[in-house]
């Protein structure tokens, strides 16, 4: 089965996303997700000009074999443009090989591990109280984990709280906004945050605090230490994930597990996070980490070190990364959560999908592929508008991560 066609499709319905959909001459297609949040046009360049051409001719079926081609084809490995790039190219082969077979993508890599994908919501506030109330709607959703994040007393804006609830979306505008940053400020108010959720929800919702790379390793040991008697599910993203010694130094101060791999492309970014035991969640995406073919070997040598898996799922990524991570999460034996934003209207209408959230667990579609599709005509009514991630300024006006 030859590939005979491959599209590039860029669209907004309210957010950029980037699309690969292949074509073969079997009349079987496939779709790939990869969309590059505040970058999107030089993936989408990377794949019609060095991409494209190659695929043309070329057996659908040899997934491993394309996957290798692209990577080490390009000399220039790694990163995130060229994995994002190879991920979209991997899930659409791997959507047309499930369609081939007549078969859900998660048979082919197994079949199911458990009966649902537990997920959890973000649940965000600019105070305590909104908060909590926005937890309570998560739960009587019939979420089983939420994520708090709630503006800080004395900051202006903080990343994580929107006006928008259900549709938490931090890209916008034709430049950068500016958040301003108290680590101090931040250190001191998180704890009451979670002592307040732990009264009002009980022992067993499964809590999550995202910290978005905002800390050095000695505060973010504080902050785990101050969270134990909360016993969070995990503390998200403690410091930049560029210096990973410093994932010792927080591992050898606090009980809180710790969550990383958003912003991790490949398996040898976080391979020594993982054989040393530093973490206890790899947060990598299919669409961010070289697709499934990719991002199964990062949650396989996870298996080994008492790892689990915790795919990113925020609005960036669309629902066809979001049909692929469901097709691994059902799979895999070391699955340990899986984030779940929802898309809008807009974006459901563009991607029709078959997975379906119920009583906190997701479920991937029962149809042959991944069981996702872009509706071209729809896409085509939502031009590219250019949109940018924020920025975070300490209060003198330094750069800070956000
Ligand atoms: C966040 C995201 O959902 C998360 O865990 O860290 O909002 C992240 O900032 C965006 O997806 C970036 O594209
Ligand atoms: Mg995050």
């Amino acid at each position: 089965m030859k590939i005979t066609e491959a599209k590039v499709i860029v669209t907004c319905p309210g957010r950029n996303f980037v699309t690969l959909k292949l074509t073969t001459d079997e009349g079987i297609t496939g779709v790939g997700d990869a969309t590059l949040n505040g970058r999107e046009l030089a993936v989408e360049s990377y794949l019609r000009e060095h991409v494209v051409p190659l695929l043309i001719g070329r057996d659908a079926h040899r997934i491993e074999d394309t996957w290798q081609y692209l990577f080490q084809g390009a000399y220039w490995r790694r990163g995130p443009v060229t994995m994002s790039a190879i991920a979209a190219v991997d899930t659409a082969l791997w959507d047309i090989k499930g369609k081939a077979a007549g078969l859900p993508v998660y048979q082919l890599l197994g079949g199911r591990s458990r009966d649902g994908v537990t997920v959890y919501g973000h649940a965000n506030g600019e105070t305590v109280d909104e908060v909590l109330t926005e937890t309570a709607r998560f739960v009587d959703l019939g979420y089983r984990a939420v994520r708090l994040q709630c503006g800080v007393p004395g900051l202006a804006s903080t990343y994580g709280v929107s006006a928008d609830k259900m549709f938490y979306e931090p890209a916008k505008g034709s430049a950068p906004e500016e958040n301003v940053w108290s680590t101090e400020k931040y250190l001191n108010f998180v704890p009451r945050l979670f002592a307040r959720a732990r009264e009002e929800f009980g022992p067993e919702l499964a809590m999550l605090h995202d910290v978005h790379h905002r800390l050095t390793p000695v505060e973010a040991a504080r902050l785990g230490r101050s969270l134990e008697p909360y016993h969070l599910f995990w503390m998200e993203d403690p410091v930049p994930a560029d210096l990973q010694e410093g994932f010792r130094l927080i591992r050898e101060h606090t009980t809180t597990p710790i969550a990383v791999g958003e912003v991790i492309n490949s398996i040898w970014d976080c391979a020594d996070l993982i054989r040393g035991q530093l973490i206890d969640f790899i947060r990598c995406t299919v669409v961010h980490a070289g697709g499934i073919t990719h991002l199964r070997r990062i949650f396989d040598l996870a298996a080994l070190h008492h790892v689990r898996s915790g795919s990113h799922g925020a609005t960036d990524l669309s629902p066809v990364c979001l049909s692929a991570a469901l097709h691994l999460d059902v799979s895999i034996p070391n699955f340990g959560i899986q984030e779940y934003m929802r898309h809008t209207e807009a974006t459901d209408e563009v991607f029709p999908h078959g997975y379906h959230f119920a009583e906190g667990y997701l479920q991937p579609s029962e149809e042959p592929g991944l069981g996702v599709d872009i509706d071209e005509a729809a896409a085509a009514r939502y031009p590219y508008q250019p949109a940018y991630l924020p920025v975070n300024r300490l209060e003198d006006g330094t750069m800070h991560p956000w």
